[in-house]
Formats: structure tokens, sequence, C-alpha cells
């Protein structure tokens, strides 16, 4: 009896997992080759173990002085210039006096952040996490997205700050979720008056308004802001959305002076600007160029080869008419040049959209391109919106901000289906509240604006 208690306390002090004899070696399994870890036996002298060794030529890597001091068992890693591993654990179990050999395992760095990022309305982001959520009535295809959640936790700050360019329509940069992530040109001193950079542009802080001749890159329409917050929305900030390169500068090269249409002389311009960064030591990468004309440019074509010359990328779409574009091309997706991507649209079930073009010699890639949830300008008095519909129009829910003041204050007043003739005349200068359907939601945000309202509420 006594001795099957000594035996029962011994086993308690045994190391947990411990299988002795039992291991069986799997070559499949990752580990360090030409090293095992070994455990002696208790009563086993330094001289033996040595003289093994010898024998063997075997090195001691590295000895556990707490394990074999705990167990009074010698406790160590040992290595081979010559013997595998698999050849190790044959070799040390041959060795009465080893209690156990096993493999130095290699063990993975467990993925972090695998938790969504704190944004008010990441849910609502199918693109970026498709769950099978239902988005404008209709329920995703679970995975049919971007894989956000598996990479936006290694995502990391690079020395050298990535800057995307976006030729559009401008950007709020004042809005909370794209502020912190406009790129701002250190070299030029605000407001001065003066080009202090050199670079043919007065105060050219945030990019620069080329299809006005102004410093001031804010949208003239809604559709940069949105393509904006996309690409490099804030992530984390509980704001919003998160961007899909959040770490990333957005530079505007606004190129509309009407919000709705782009002049190709002011593309061509914002593509020199980019191109003369680089040269001068700015990480820019690529160009965003969603938008698409029937006609061809030879000098667009050039700037964009001299843009990939000197390194940038430019992803284009490939436009929302439903057409073959190798058959009737679009451009800049159909130029001949390897810097352009080109890019159509899937939707939630990862399906090909109706109104999406297509072409196996003119599009590259698929992406995400209904019901996308992004920032738009605060002059709507919102900050995110949807676009539901093709051609750039937003006619989807808008999403009043969540969570965080923007210093609008008043009285909120009940403005009903938002018609022009619903709207008291209190409401001006104050908060207007409507009441969703029967006309669009954009119809409602302009005519609150026209009645004076600092913002709408729809409902
Ligand atoms: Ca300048
Ligand atoms: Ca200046
Ligand atoms: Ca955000």
């Amino acid at each position: 009896m006594q001795r099957l208690i000594k035996s029962l306390l011994l086993a308690l002090f045994l190391p947990l997992n411990w299988t002795a004899k039992t291991f069986e070696f799997d070559p499949s399994k990752e580990y360090k080759e030409g090293e095992v870890i070994v455990r002696w036996r208790e009563d086993t002298s330094k001289s033996t173990i040595a003289k093994f060794l010898s024998a063997h030529d075997l090195h001691i890597k590295r000895q556990f002085t707490l394990l074999t001091e705990k167990y009074k068992s010698p406790w160590m890693v040992l290595t081979s210039t010559n013997l595998s591993t698999k050849a190790l654990i044959q070799l040390l179990k041959t060795n009465p006096a080893v209690i156990t050999v096993e493999p130095n395992y290699l063990r993975k760095i467990t993925e972090i952040q695998i938790r969504p990022p704190r944004e008010a309305f990441f849910s609502n982001q199918w693109a970026l996490n498709n769950s099978c959520q239902v988005i404008n009535g209709v329920a995703g295809t679970p995975g049919a997205d971007i894989k956000f959640l598996a990479a936006w936790g290694l995502t990391r700050e690079s020395p050298n700050t990535v800057i995307i360019g976006v030729i559009d329509t401008g950007v709020d940069r004042t809005h909370p979720d794209l502020t912190s992530n406009i790129w701002q040109n250190p070299l030029e001193i605000p407001f001065n008056g003066v080009d202090d950079d050199g670079n043919g542009y007065v105060d050219d802080i945030w990019g620069y308004d080329f299809a006005t001749g102004s410093w001031d890159s804010s949208d003239s329409g809604d559709h940069g802001t949105h393509v904006t917050g996309i690409i490099a929305a804030t992530a984390d900030n509980g704001i919003g959305i998160s961007g899909a390169c959040y770490k990333t500068k957005i530079l505007p090269l606004k190129a509309s002076s009407d919000g709705i249409y782009l002049e190709d002389d002011a593309i061509i311009a914002a593509i020199e600007y980019a191109v003369s960064l680089r040269q001068r030591g700015f990480n820019v990468v690529a160009l965003n160029a969603s938008y698409s004309g029937s006609y061809s440019n030879e000098a667009e074509f050039v700037a964009i080869q001299l843009a990939g010359q000197a390194g940038i990328i430019l992803c284009t779409a490939a436009g929302n008419e439903g057409e073959n574009i190798d058959n009737i091309p679009v451009y800049p997706a159909c130029y001949k040049l390897e810097n352009i991507i080109t890019v159509s649209a899937t939707d939630q079930k990862d399906q090909f959209p109706t109104f999406a073009n297509y072409g196996t010699n003119s599009v590259h890639l698929a992406a995400p391109g209904c019901s996308i949830l992004s920032t738009i300008p605060l002059k709507y008095g919102l900050v995110n919106c949807r676009v539901v519909t093709t051609n750039n129009v937003f006619e989807g829910e808008h999403f009043e901000y969540a969570g965080v003041t923007l210093g609008v204050t008043g009285i909120i007043y009940n403005c009903r289906l938002g018609y022009p003739t619903d709207f008291p005349r209190e409401v001006s200068n104050n908060i207007a509240l409507i009441q969703r359907g029967e006309i669009y939601f954009r119809t409602k945000i302009a005519n609150a604006m026209a009645a004076g309202a600092k913002a709408a509420i729809i409902y």
C-alpha cells in the first residue's frame, strides 16, 4: 500500500502531458531539424551523458535548469550536425537512461486582432466581412468579401508613409473618419499665397483642385469622399466605417468642378502632380480612378504610362454599362498599360451584377461593388451612406452620425416625408427629422438643405 501511495504521489509531481515512451515521431509536424528535447533518468550522471554525447557527436544547445532541479532529472536540448531529428530520436530511444526524447517543435504566432474593428457601422460593411448579414433587403453569401478581418490586425505603419492619390470630385478632409488619413504636404506653408515648394501650385497642402486651379480640394460633389472612405477611413476609432487600407494617407486630386464630371485636362495634371511627388521621394504608390469615358486620349495615356515608369499603379473602374469592354472600350480602363488594374464589381452573393462591365482582355479582377457603405461629405449632415444603384447615385440608406457629436446642436423639427412643403420655417438652422419613403433620400436631404436645416435625420 505504501508503495502505491508513493507511486501516486510521484505521478502527481510529474509534469502534465508527460507522455514518456508513448511518444511517436510524426514527420509531418513542424519542428527544428537536427534538434531534440531530451529528459534523462534521475540517476544519470553528467559523465554518463557527456560520454554518450561525445560518442555520437552530439552537443548540448540548452539546459532547462529549473525543470532539471525540480524533477532531479537532467533536461536539455541536444543538437547534431549530421543527424536528422528522426535519427536522433531513434538513437536516443535506444539509450535506457533516456526517459523522453521529442522534437523541438515550432509554434506559430497566434493571429492577432481577429476581432472586428470598433466601428459603429462595421456590421454593414459586407465587402470587408460578409457574414450573411442582410443589407438593403439582401442576405449575402458568407465569406464573399475581401477577407479584411484576417488582414487588418497585421497591418503595420510603413516608415515611408504610403500615399494613394484619389482622382475624383475632391475629398471632405474635415470628415471625422477621414481627417487623420489625409496626406499633408510638409513642404508647403499653408495659405501664404506662395508656392513654397516650387512645384507650380500655390498652397497645395491637401492635394489640389486641378479643375479650378485652387488649393481647395474639398468635395464638389460626394463621390470622392465616398471613395476615400472605402480606401482609408480610419479603422478602430469607433466612428462610421473602416477603410480597407486604413494605414495609408489619401492625396486628394480634385478634377471636377461640378461634382459630376471629371475634366480630362484636370485628370492629366493630377497624374503629373502625383508623378512629381513620387520623384521628390513621397511614396505615392497608387492612383484611384473610379471613372470612365468612351474616348481615349493620347495625353492621358502617356501620363498614366509616366506614372507607371515612376512606380505608380492606376486602379480604375471597368464601368457600369453592363457592356463587354473588349468590344466597346472605355477609358482609362482599356488603355493597354501594365500599370493599370481594371476592376469590375461583385455583389453580396458573389455574383456579377448586371450593370457591371466585363471583358476577358480588359478586366483584371472583380471586387465588392454593390451596396457599399462609406463616408459622405459633412455638408449632407450625415456621416455615411450606401451606394445602392449604379452611376454613383446615392439612393440607399443614409446613416446618421452615431456616438460622437459633430458639434451640431439644434431643435429637431418633424418634417414628415421631406417634400419642400413639409419643412416648417423654424427648421432653418435647426435639425430636420424626416420619415423615409416616397422620394429619394438625396432629395429629402436637398430639400432639408434648401429649407436651411443644418442637419437631417431620416428614420
Ligand atoms: Ca506648391
Ligand atoms: Ca504656400
Ligand atoms: Ca472609422
